[in-house]
């Protein structure tokens, strides 16, 4: 089975970017709904402990970190790029501010009026259970939890650059889509799509017009399945995908060498396996799981360590 699995869920941010992606590459897939909150049994036993949202998988090929799942998702279709190479430096760019943006829009919607509309959404026992786990999302990491002090100095000025920029053309980087307007458009619908606060960002009128240009891509053509079904699809499925970009053996590990592999920023639960493959783009390690048979589980080089198990 070759088909694309989204594991996510409606609230997810960075789900939402990928939703989106998916939609503008005019992509058939599978969506799996996982939970917001932890135990997530469904889906560990895929990553091997990895618990963030988005999780893509083809087969039994798992893909964590939304960086990744970008560059898979251009390579099953490069119609409609969004990658270009003259526009890579500035794509990258654009990445390496994603998280300032995304955790800056959190304080945003957890403001009164916002946190009201997703008490609502959520229940409000689960919305406790959502506040605690996320205390424990961001421990053990570099990341820190953002305050509204952190979301005060970089929120409105980075969402102001933003607006001034696409006062130039329809999209951040031109006349079409790159992956810059995907990694921004998601801490932007965080905030527009809470009416307590999306009022926030209606000074931005460019912004505003670009945001729903790209919410007019849709979400391609998703089908329900059940996550214990994904779970059987890993372990029926023989053939692997292929490694992202030109072996790069990390100085002090091996291939076959048992490792484990955790993000740093937050959310850094380790992933133990036998690396197979490490390049400037990926590492992908291979993990036995009970239920889901042999898994290989692959992560962006950026933002991840590998340890000597
Ligand atoms: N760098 C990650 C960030 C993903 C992320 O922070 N996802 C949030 C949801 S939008 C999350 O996982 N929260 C905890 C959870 O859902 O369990 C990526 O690009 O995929």
């Amino acid at each position: 089975m070759n088909d694309i699995i989204l594991h996510h869920y409606a609230l997810s941010p960075f789900s939402e970017k990928i939703r989106t992606m998916l939609g503008y590459k005019q992509l058939a897939w599978k969506s799996v709904t996982q939970p917001a909150v932890m135990p997530k049994p469904d889906l560990l036993p895929l990553t091997g402990g990895y618990r963030k949202a988005p999780v893509m998988q083809i087969g039994r090929d798992i893909y964590c970190d939304t960086a990744l799942m970008s560059r898979v998702i251009e390579r099953l279709q490069p119609q409609r790029p969004l990658l270009s190479a003259p526009l890579r430096a500035s794509c990258a760019a654009f990445a390496s501010l994603e998280q300032t943006l995304f955790l800056a829009s959190i304080p945003v919607v957890f403001q009164p009026a916002g946190m009201k509309v997703i008490i609502k959404r959520l229940g409000a026992e689960v919305f406790e259970r959502f506040r605690q786990d996320r205390a424990a999302l961001f421990t053990g990491g570099i990341a820190p939890w953002p305050n509204a002090e952190f979301s005060k100095i970089h929120f409105l000025p980075l969402i102001n650059a933003l607006d001034l920029q696409l006062a130039a053309g329809p999209f951040l980087l031109g006349e079409a889509p790159t992956l810059a307007d995907f990694i921004c458009y998601h801490p932007v619908w965080f905030v527009l799509s809470n009416p307590g606060v999306a009022g926030q960002l209606a000074a931005f009128k460019n912004l505003l017009a670009w945001a729903e240009r790209v919410r007019g891509f849709g979400h391609g053509t998703p089908t329900e399945l059940d996550a214990a079904d994904a779970v059987a699809i890993a372990r029926s499925t023989a053939q692997g995908q292929p490694f992202d970009g030109p072996l790069l053996e990390p100085e002090k590990f091996k291939l076959g060498q048992t490792v484990s592999v955790s993000a740093t920023d937050y959310g850094c639960e380790p992933v133990i396996g036998t690396l197979l493959h490490a390049s400037v783009f990926e590492l992908a390690i291979k993990r036995q799981d009970e239920r889901a048979g042999e898994i290989i589980v692959h992560f962006p080089r950026q933002g991840f360590k590998v340890a000597a198990v």
